[in-house]
């Protein structure tokens, strides 16, 4: 009875340390999980003296510069990039497009953004299921893919490989790069996908909010101008998994914002844009999309 209890704790512990094990796995496996190229800290403020302008020049008119929810429709283009037939290889189903566009919307159901699938086009090119951020296979397959104008979010599934999720273009670039305008997303981290703990579509989510303008909540650490949003607490570094009262800045006003669509925690655990968030995405919308 003694050895039995014996050998049932040992059997326990060993499944305890293989799971511990298998999330830090997952952790470690999607550690890239945004590859978007961030502008240098003069561009940023470039970018946000030029933003100041525009709304001055709108004020100055009498433009209104706060859409009403829901009030602005984003044409979406899906490029489904695949190595053949099956979801194995990438060929991510219509359902999964379909839930894709309804998390987004739900995430985004507090802002003027409402979503709609304009287009879906499946192409099966091995370099291109395998584009890296900045690689000539990433500007190949957008110089051949990409649809619209500024206003439309063009969003490509691939399997980019070495752990990383996705990758964006900010608003402000379109203008000088407008081929290489939009969101590339593992197609794995689709809702329903096996990207676990990132299998709920939010990684789309977070994207279209770079898209939109948003950076990192971390961008900045605890500087005072951090991610230029001001009901966002500074964040020193990347929050990872689902914590709790983290205070990364102490010296900082409020606890880190852990549960921001633009930090890097699990699907689960993120479930936010703020107020003001959304009017920078409004405002940059209006100056840069529209
Ligand atoms: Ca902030
Ligand atoms: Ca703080
Ligand atoms: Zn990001």
């Amino acid at each position: 009875m003694k050895f039995q209890n014996l050998r049932r704790a040992a059997a326990m512990a060993a499944l305890l340390v293989m799971s511990v094990a298998a999330a830090e796995d997952s952790e470690q496996s999607y550690s890239k999980r945004c590859m978007t190229t961030m502008p240098s800290l003069a561009e940023r403020e470039t970018i946000d003296r030029n933003l100041q302008s525009f709304l001055a020049a709108r004020a100055a008119k009498g433009v209104s510069l706060n859409s009403a929810p829901g009030s602005i429709t984003v044409p979406v283009y899906f490029h489904v990039i695949n190595i053949g037939s099956t979801l194995a290889q990438g060929n991510v189903p219509e359902s999964q497009l379909n839930d894709q566009i309804a998390v987004l919307n739900a995430a985004y159901a507090g802002t003027p953004f409402v979503y709609t699938i304009a287009g879906i086009d499946r192409t099966t090119n091995a370099d291109w299921y395998t584009m890296s951020p900045g690689s000539s296979a990433e500007k190949q397959a957008k110089k051949a893919l990409r649809k619209g104008g500024a206003e439309s979010l063009n969003l490509y599934t691939a399997n980019p490989g070495g752990g990383l999720l996705g990758w964006a273009t900010f608003p402000s670039s379109y203008a000088s790069q407008p081929k290489n305008d939009g969101v590339v997303v593992l197609y794995t981290s689709l809702p329903g996908g096996s990207a676990v703990p990132y299998d709920e579509g939010d990684t789309a989510t977070h994207e279209v909010g770079h898209w939109q303008g948003l950076y990192h909540t971390f961008q900045g650490s605890c500087s005072a101008q951090n991610d230029s949003v001001s009901d966002t607490p500074a964040e020193r570094t990347a929050a990872y998994g689902c914590p709790v009262n983290r205070d990364s800045c102490p010296g900082k006003a409020g606890m880190d914002p852990t549960t921001n669509f633009m930090d890097y925690v699990d699907d689960s655990c993120m479930f936010e844009f703020t107020p003001d968030q959304t009017t920078r995405m409004d405002q940059m919308h209006q100056q840069y999309r529209s």
